[in-house]
């Protein structure tokens, strides 16, 4: 069975989620948006687009952050009788033409999660460039293997399965955290993953909620938990691995 929709965390990007949803909608993806208490005029944004068939909107009274915003759209993605959700950011910076390339490899593929690998035009700011070269070094020693080449891409298919098995059983970050560790926690699973080249674009005038310090320092903490829980697991990670 493969029946996806599109779940897209929002913190007030009222300008640009519009024709995020629009082309959603003409790509035929049911939304599942996700107001992360957001401003009010933000919210009303977001009301307006619920009137429509197929788009369904869930409420956060208080901000969780990016992961604690997608977590919320994926369960509700899930108890709405959808197998898999396209996770894409509200301020149009994901290639909204390759949407059709995930969902068929997705269909393809239905087990697997297929990911973005961002292919960065020149307005990508180079404080975040560099900080994503740890990220892969990090991720590459954690999740024992060199099979995850990008771990921040917020462009993904998610097989809702084993993606809100493993959210309802393990606390994972909230925040810009989320995007890498579930692709470690997964890994760690055996979960299967597939990798698609897509565009991101950082507009010039385009709104980023990235905190470069704030959200750099959680990363970082999140690499040193994930290490010493890959240190305490990696004869059961190679195990399952390794299982004919
Ligand atoms: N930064 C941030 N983004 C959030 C939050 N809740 C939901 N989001 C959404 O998460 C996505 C990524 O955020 P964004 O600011 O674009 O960060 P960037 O893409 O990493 O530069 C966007 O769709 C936001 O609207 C939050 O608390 N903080
Ligand atoms: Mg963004």
């Amino acid at each position: 069975m493969h029946n996806p929709c599109a779940v897209i965390p929002v913190y007030n990007h009222e300008l640009a989620v519009p024709a995020v949803v629009l082309e959603l909608l003409h790509a035929g993806l049911p939304c599942v948006l996700v107001d992360d208490a957001s401003s009010p005029a933000c919210a009303a944004v977001l009301e307006s687009l619920a009137q429509q068939a197929n788009v369904f909107l869930v409420k956060l009274a208080i901000n969780q952050g990016k992961g604690g915003a997608v977590m919320a759209g994926l369960r509700e993605a899930s108890k709405s009788g959808f197998s898999h959700a396209l996770q894409v950011d509200a301020d149009g910076q994901h290639d909204l033409n390759d949407i059709a390339v995930f969902l068929d490899h997705s269909r393809e593929h239905p087990a697997a999660l297929i990911c973005g690998y961002p292919q960065y035009d020149a307005s990508v700011p180079k404080g975040r460039l560099y900080a994503r070269y740890l990220t892969h070094v990090w991720v590459w020693i954690n999740s024992l293997s060199l099979q995850i080449p990008d771990s921040m891409c917020g462009f993904r298919v998610y097989p809702l399965k084993p993606v809100l098995h493993l959210i309802d059983t393990v606390n994972l970050g909230k925040r810009m955290d989320f995007d890498p560790e579930i692709l470690v926690r997964l890994s760690w699973r055996n979960q299967p993953m597939r990798w698609l080249p897509t565009r991101v674009h950082y507009p010039q005038d385009g709104l980023s909620h990235f905190r470069l310090f704030h959200d750099n320092a959680l990363i970082s903490k999140m690499h040193a938990k994930l290490f010493f829980g890959m240190l305490g697991r990696f004869p059961l990670i190679l195990w399952r691995r390794w299982l004919p």
